[in-house]
């Protein structure tokens, strides 16, 4: 195999976000745009690049099979020894993960942009995740993007041929090995050591005419996993047991994000056909939603369940015990209260999976979550999931949460927003009966390896328990998106059953109010409420 090196431009914009490097296709496209990022992500890798492994693949998405042929020629001349390809190159955020830590890999590549959509006009995206299979965490992303910023030369296998990677098997490519892998048995197998199937299969076996299921894969990746499990593991039938299950590179059109506004065509089936659990993934995999045939389980609150019940519904917990728990920022403080309640040590880091890496690596965490759907656990299916959630508010109060997201803002403005916050002075102020208790910029020390992560999001805090969060996402990939939280505790039993909208209504007022949110960006209405 003969190597190239060629001259380059450097970008200034190659810095990865919340998840990765998320931008348009069309961004990716530009010259040598693609080639960049790679070139400096082999230049990052831990112990450098020579006689390294790595787990390649992604959610299915548009541009994927490019990017693959990139990753394979700039290995080649990196001097890695191997990559390990899950078949067509399709595989889950938490299966790559797996992936990497089973093969004990020196990291992966996994290609997606997850929740946004996909296609020539929309979103593509590359992650580096590291040895312990978690995102790379602050250091490795400044590495890259320092390295991304004054690149001048690329180096690249220069191979004739698009590889082939659709048939599971080994092949060479000068020196480096590429091996095909089924990408779906690993994690089943991982499933089997977390959950007990053979209950799970007796259950929906015995009741095969009484309780219904319904998984939606948003043709996203995990389609192939739902087939395997439910229907292969399970025994339910195809037809009636999975919707969207075959990957799509552009998800059919529509955003790949499981929540009430995207995945409405699952929530309607559940409430028509009288569904007793139905459940929802992103493109990648690594969010769920939960419906149960009554109550629709926000994610802050399914962490705060599985949390509860763990170590007596789910087999692994019960083996292993739970070393404690941690939520991101944003998140309702649901699980802080089971913490309490249980006597665990407990965590709020930033958003993004990233910062959950370390504490889990350091055995401190054992249930994670975040409130956009992603949980520690993947497939939760333990029996009383989705009914267990009244059980959690009579014992521990209800945190009522919901998120309002305003996409495409202009950029100035979110910052503007933001500072606006930052300089208030409004300790002690009274609002409509909110007083406010504090007003904090979130920074997060990591306990475990020291470093710091400032300006995670403002924090509005009353008197009351309520508060709110405003942060910008770092996911997007055009323009700003302002990300509003809002949280109410209440321990009145005659509240629990209120709606959430209707129970948030005067503290979302209040909390467009200190923030001035439609002054600075015109804004009447989020583009979407979670
Ligand atoms: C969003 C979510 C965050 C999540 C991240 C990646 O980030 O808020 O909780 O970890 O997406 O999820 P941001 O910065 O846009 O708010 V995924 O499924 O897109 O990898
Ligand atoms: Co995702």
């Amino acid at each position: 195999v003969e190597l190239r090196t060629v001259s380059t431009q450097p970008y200034n914009d190659q810095k990865p976000g919340t998840s990765g490097l998320r931008k348009r296709v069309k961004v990716f496209q530009q010259q040598n745009y693609t080639e960049n990022f790679i070139q400096a992500v082999m230049e990052t890798i831990e112990g450098g690049s020579k006689g390294a492994t790595l787990v390649v693949g992604g959610d299915g998405r548009y541009y994927l099979d490019e990017v693959m042929q990139i990753i394979i020629k700039f290995s080649v001349a990196a001097g890695i020894k191997k990559l390990i390809v899950p078949q067509h190159g399709l595989v889950s955020t938490p299966a790559g993960s797996h992936l990497i830590r089973k093969n004990k890999t020196t990291g992966g590549i996994l290609l997606t942009a997850s929740h946004n959509p996909g296609g020539p006009d929309k979103d593509f995206g590359i992650k580096y995740n590291v040895r312990n299979g978690g995102p790379a965490p602050e250091n490795v992303t400044n590495k890259i993007f320092d390295i991304s910023k004054s690149l001048k030369k690329l180096t690249y296998a220069d191979l004739p041929d698009r590889v082939d990677y659709s048939q599971i098997g080994s092949q060479k490519i000068g020196d480096m090995e590429i091996q095909v892998i089924d990408g779906i048995d690993d994690y089943v197998a991982l499933m089997k050591e977390i959950f007990d199937f053979d209950a799970i299969r007796c259950f929906l076996q015995t009741n095969k005419d009484t309780f219904k299921l319904l998984f939606d894969g948003m043709h996203g990746v995990t389609g192939i996993y739902g087939e395997r499990l439910f229907v292969k593991e399970f025994g339910l039938p195809k037809e009636e047991s999975l919707m969207r299950s075959t990957p799509l590179s552009d998800f059919g059109g529509e955003h790949p994000d499981p929540n009430l506004t995207y995945a409405h065509e699952l929530v309607e089936r559940v409430e028509k056909e009288k569904i007793d659990f139905g459940a929802a993934s992103d493109g990648d995999g690594d969010r769920n939603m939960v419906l149960g045939k009554n109550a629709f389980v926000t994610p802050s609150d399914s962490v705060a369940v599985i949390a509860h019940y763990a170590r007596e519904a789910i087999p692994y917990f019960r083996k292993n015990g739970i070393n404690g728990l941690a939520r991101s920022m944003p998140t309702s403080r649901a699980l802080d209260l089971v913490a309490e309640k249980q006597q665990l040590e407990h965590f709020e880091v930033p958003t993004g999976w990233k910062f959950f890496g370390n504490l889990m690596d350091a055995g401190r965490c054992s249930i994670c979550g975040e409130e956009s759907f992603g949980t520690g656990s993947d497939h939760v299916r333990e029996k009383d999931g989705v009914w267990a959630i009244l059980e959690h508010y009579k014992i521990y109060g209800r945190n009522f949460f919901t998120r309002y997201d305003y996409e495409e803002v202009d950029s100035e403005a979110a910052n503007n927003l933001i500072q606006g916050l930052r300089d208030l002075n409004i300790v002690g102020k009274n609002f409509d009966g909110f007083i406010v208790s504090d007003v904090e910029d979130f920074e997060y020390r990591d306990p475990i390896d020291g470093s710091v992560s400032s300006h995670q999001g403002m924090i509005v805090k009353f008197k009351d328990g309520s508060r709110f969060v405003v942060r910008l996402s770092g996911t997007g990939a055009q323009g700003a998106t302002i990300r509003l939280y809002i949280e109410k505790y209440s321990n009145n039993p005659s509240e629990y059953a209120t709606d959430t909208q209707q129970a948030l209504e005067p503290l979302i007022r209040v909390a467009l109010d200190i923030s001035r949110l439609k002054q600075y960006t015109g804004r009447e209405k989020p583009t979407v409420i979670t």
